[in-house]
């Protein structure tokens, strides 16, 4: 079981963002955290179906973020019940001509791009099954934490199918073609601690801490100059596309553009002043 996250402020705790859009879908909620409501905590709740991710939770899922409250620095991504995800519906997986299977993928598209260029930066809290579409999702995100009962697998080849919601494009870039291509051929399965060697999360935690060292994480993130947030989630995964040329002069003028912001200024002072934190390696 994930633990609850609890805010220090009880007048925040579980507090529904019914207010400020509609959410058309009860299998996934949003809720506030922070005093400044500045956490975002996504929850895929369909457990007695393991998140699987039908049609109506994908596009809830992008209404939520298209639809994300001003108060948001950052969000968490996490699911109910004993796993992640299940990945993609198959329930929903219905007889569909070339063109409608084109227009669905496209809809799964939609939908993950606007959590991984949406307004905020996003953290992953996996345990259990993080399969087919739910890995994909996780993919989407910015940062992937795992606690040590995570799974990864794409049991999309058993399945005769193929990856639809940009798993082919994202998962290589975390962890190369060849063992995405092992996974899909074989069934290959990676532990927790796997899916940190090879890097499909970036921390893996004990069991049943995932939301709480993600909740960590979306605090610090939450507390940064909101453009370097805005640069990382945008410029650097497009520098790191680019040929190098073209790389150091994007990145140029990215830098120009963040260091150029009044909080930036601010922050440098106040370190200079004594103000500010020092970098501990503890
Ligand atoms: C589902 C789904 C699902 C569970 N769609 N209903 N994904 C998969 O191929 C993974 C399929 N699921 C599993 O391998 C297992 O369910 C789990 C390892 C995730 C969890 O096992 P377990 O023992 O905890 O649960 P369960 O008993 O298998 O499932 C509980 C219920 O959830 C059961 O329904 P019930 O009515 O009999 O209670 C399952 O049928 C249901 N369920 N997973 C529909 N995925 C954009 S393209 C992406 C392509 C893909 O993602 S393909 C990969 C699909």
């Amino acid at each position: 079981m994930q633990p609850h996250f609890k805010h220090a402020n009880p007048a925040l705790r579980g507090r529904d963002t019914e207010n400020f859009m509609p959410i058309h879908s009860t299998d996934i909620s949003l809720n506030l955290q922070g005093a400044s409501s500045e956490i975002a905590v996504i929850t895929l709740n369909r457990p007695a179906k393991r998140n699987a991710l039908n049609d109506g939770l994908i596009l809830a899922l992008r209404d939520i973020f298209q639809g994300m409250p001003q108060s948001v620095r950052a969000a968490v991504i996490h699911g109910s019940g004993d796993h992640f995800c299940a990945g993609l519906d198959l329930s929903e997986l219905q007889e569909r001509d070339a063109g409608q299977g084109v227009h669905h993928s496209r809809m799964w598209h939609s939908a993950l791009e606007c959590v991984q260029f949406g307004p905020v930066p996003v953290v992953a809290a996996l345990h259990g099954a993080v399969v087919g579409g739910g890995l994909e999702l996780a993919s989407a995100c910015h940062i992937r934490v795992a606690d040590s009962t995570s799974f990864f697998a794409l049991p999309e080849g058993s399945r005769g199918i193929f990856v639809g919601g940009g798993g082919s494009v994202r998962i290589p870039r975390l962890i190369g073609a060849a063992r995405m291509a092992d996974m899909m051929f074989t069934g290959r399965v990676y532990k927790a601690e796997e899916g940190e060697r090879i890097g499909l999360t970036q921390y893996l935690v004990p069991e049943g801490t995932a939301l709480e060292k993600a909740m960590e994480l979306a605090t610090r993130i939450a507390g940064n100059a909101p453009l370097t947030n805005y640069a990382l989630m945008h410029a650097l995964p497009r520098i790191a596309e680019q040929p190098a040329d073209q790389g150091f002069f994007t990145e140029a003028l990215m830098a120009a553009i963040v260091q150029n912001a009044p909080e930036a200024k601010e922050r440098v002072r106040a370190f200079l002043e004594g103000r500010a934190n020092k970098v501990k390696s503890d």
